[in-house]
């Protein structure tokens, strides 16, 4: 057996050798690995029946054998497969010089890039950048900032609410329709002396048109400490506007009212289109209307759990999303949310 094991050997290699086609070599690893009737398995087979004292000699000469045909073929296989792909690169034309397919890279939305800025600015001023929850109680959303159930001004606002369920304590759930309620939360957790500002999404159920959207962005301020008055938040927008526009500006306040304020104002800046001259934008009164603020009502501070006798403080709220637009001149707020890219790849 050993003789023939070795002949079958030599005879298998020298097929493997003479095999011109990759047909005929499938054909000789069929002869001798066929599991039917293959001329090596054949052998492996009849190693069981060899008395026991040959078997393991026998075993591993076959075994030896095996693993040298195997390779012969595996390398005979490769040499074909090797000669396939050198016909196919040399058959086919590659032009190395043609552009890649460019990737769209996408970026950071204008409203969040405004965003950004405003809180470097603030943060520089020592302002420190708050979150709250977009689902809100009625409780921080309304009646926290002394705004009652029954209180005129919730019309200002109309919410969707979306619980009817009462908790008592908290009342129904409202997608919140200012960042003011953070004001209160911040209070509650910090104390004072306070100087936050409050970036985030707003919700309100209005009938859409160009410069109001349902849902939209605003920068809640709230500065808390001894001795504040509404000069040093005149002081702070000043400074902060000129920062983010790059100009000198000029503000100026307004009576306005807003029951979380008292006195309330609303603050105006000077039109950077016209230089104070007057045009379009600012409707010839060389001013553009910005936001609501005032100094915080002494309900609210108590709801923050701050004694308004050793502390008071101001409180700002104004439109990210209308900033965005007057800083780019967008001329339709409902641009910023449509998700069109041809706008957004704009900025
Ligand atoms: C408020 O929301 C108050 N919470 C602001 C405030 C805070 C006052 C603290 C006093 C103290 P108002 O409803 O005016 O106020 O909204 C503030 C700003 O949000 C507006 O000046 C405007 O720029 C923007 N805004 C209001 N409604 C819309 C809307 N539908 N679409 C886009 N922007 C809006």
């Amino acid at each position: 057996m050993e003789q023939s094991l070795k002949n079958l050997e030599q005879e298998a290699l020298k097929a493997i050798k003479n095999c011109a086609t990759v047909e005929a070599l499938r054909e000789v690893e069929l002869e001798y690995f066929g599991r039917k009737d293959g001329k090596l398995t054949n052998v492996m087979r009849s190693l069981k029946d060899l008395p026991a004292a040959d078997k393991p000699k026998m075993g591993t000469l076959a075994n030896t054998v095996k693993i040298a045909l195997e390779k012969a073929l595996a390398a005979k296989f490769q040499t074909f497969e090797n000669a396939k792909l050198e016909k196919e690169l040399s058959n086919d034309f590659f032009d190395t010089t043609i552009p890649g397919k460019a990737r769209y890279v996408g970026h950071i939305h204008p409203v969040t890039q405004v965003q950004e800025e405003v809180e470097r600015i603030f943060s520089q001023m020592g302002f420190a950048v708050m979150d709250g929850p977009e689902i809100e109680s009625e409780y921080y959303n309304f009646e926290g900032l002394n705004i009652p159930a029954d209180h005129p001004a919730r019309d200002m606002q109309d919410t969707f609410f979306i619980q009817e369920k009462n908790d008592t304590k908290h009342g129904r759930m409202v997608l919140r329709t200012h960042t003011s309620p953070v004001q209160i939360r911040t209070m509650e957790k910090y104390g004072a002396p306070l100087r936050i500002i409050v970036p985030g999404r707003v919700f309100r159920y209005e009938a859409t048109d160009a410069s109001h959207d349902s849902t939209f962005n605003q920068v809640e301020g709230l500065l808390i400490d001894k001795n504040i008055s509404l000069s040093h938040l005149k002081g702070v927008m000043a400074e902060f506007l000129t920062r983010l526009f790059g100009k000198p500006v000029k503000v100026r306040f307004r009576p306005g009212y807003f029951p979380f304020v008292e006195p309330g104002v609303e603050l105006d800046f000077s039109c950077l289109l016209c230089g104070g001259k007057g045009c379009r934008v600012c409707k010839q009164s060389g001013w553009v209307e910005f936001m609501g603020a005032g100094m915080v009502h002494e309900n609210v501070l108590k709801a923050g759990g701050i004694d308004s006798k050793k502390y008071q403080g101001w409180a700002f709220g104004f439109g990210l999303t209308r900033l965005v637009m007057m800083r780019y001149g967008i001329d339709d707020i409902r641009l910023l949310t449509g998700g069109e890219l041809r706008f957004l790849k704009q900025f």
